[in-house]
């Protein structure tokens, strides 16, 4: 097996098989996966784009298409692509696959597709880990592609740079239901499927919502595009880079400390095995006044280090 430093230095010379090693082993906590983690390297200032949107809406093939448009630039990129895990969405995976499978072998592009595992809404658990794996890797942009499904519009915030939500004009009536939470989190709009009927009124729509919702406050980039005939791709990079250069981000320490708070509680849950605490309370139980709120109190005083 190899060693911790080897691994870093692989990782940070950008070698992919060593990239997809490590996001493995943090993804399932293998053997290793919390010293790699205490060790790395990370580079804050990789930009992550989070693109997020309703689940045909186009993203993977606007990241398809930003892939050709910054393999042009000769950045290096790295994908992660998380496709919920339901077995009906396999089609939809492998379609993803399929998509970017262009790029799958070029150098300057690495892409992985993580399973999500439900804790964190529509990311995985291991999200900021896995991201955290990327950015000492010696990428230039990091871009994470996810289902907008719930919350994971708000953790994509936390977690990304800046935020791109994908919308379609598809039924003109579902703007009014974009929920405020969600408007209010994208730093850049982007109507994808422009060439489709209706694109122009869409957008004036959303023009006018956004305005609504924040007249006085600068107002956040809107893009139209064309995945499929990379149409827009550059403008919408251009808005992204727009938006990095006088990015702050707030809503990051909400995130990690979400974060910080369930690895806490990982760490301090070590010391209690399940099947002693399950000893202790078949014993305890045989006591005609059992009560588990008292049992618990008394337990955690007693492992106390
Ligand atoms: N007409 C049109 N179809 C598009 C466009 N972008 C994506 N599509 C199609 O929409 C479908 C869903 O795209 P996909 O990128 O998988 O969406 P995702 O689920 O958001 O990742 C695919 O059949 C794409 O070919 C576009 O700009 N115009
Ligand atoms: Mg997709």
């Amino acid at each position: 097996m190899d060693t911790t430093a080897t691994l870093l230095g692989a990782l940070k010379s950008g070698d992919f098989k060593t990239i997809g090693r490590c996001i493995t082993m943090v993804e399932n906590d293998l053997p290793g996966s919390e010293t790699l983690l205490t060790s790395l390297e990370i580079d804050k200032n990789v930009p992550v784009i989070g693109i997020t949107g309703p689940p045909g809406a186009g993203k993977s093939s606007l990241v398809n298409a930003l892939i050709e448009e910054l393999l042009k630039e000769e950045k290096r990129i790295g994908i992660l692509a998380v496709d919920p895990t339901s077995p009906f969405n396999l089609g939809a995976i492998l379609g993803d696959r399929v998509r970017m499978s262009d790029h799958f072998n070029k150098p300057n592009v690495f892409i992985r597709s993580i399973a999500t595992r439900g804790s964190l809404g529509g990311l995985s658990a291991k999200i900021i880990e896995i991201t955290d794996v990327m950015r000492a890797a010696n990428f230039d942009l990091i871009i994470v592609e996810t289902v907008g499904v719930g919350q994971s519009e708000i953790e994509i915030v936390g977690l990304a740079d800046i935020t791109v939500l994908v919308l379609v004009p598809e039924g003109g009536d579902e703007i009014q239901q974009l929920k405020s939470g969600v408007m209010e989190i994208a730093d850049v709009f982007v109507i994808n499927k422009a060439d489709r009927p209706g694109a122009e009124i869409y957008l004036k729509n959303l023009y006018s919502l956004l305005h609504q919702a924040a007249p006085d406050k600068k107002q956040p980039e809107v893009v139209k595009t064309v995945a499929t005939k990379s149409e827009g791709i550059k403008e919408l990079l251009l808005a992204c880079y727009k938006v990095l250069a006088l990015s702050h981000n707030n809503l990051k320490s909400f995130l990690l400390a979400e974060k910080a708070y369930k690895l806490i509680q990982n760490e301090r849950m070590k010391p209690i095995s399940k099947s002693d605490l399950k000893s202790a309370l078949e014993q305890a139980y045989t006591d005609e006044n059992f009560n588990l709120y008292t049992f618990v109190k008394a337990y955690i005083l007693k492992i106390k280090p």
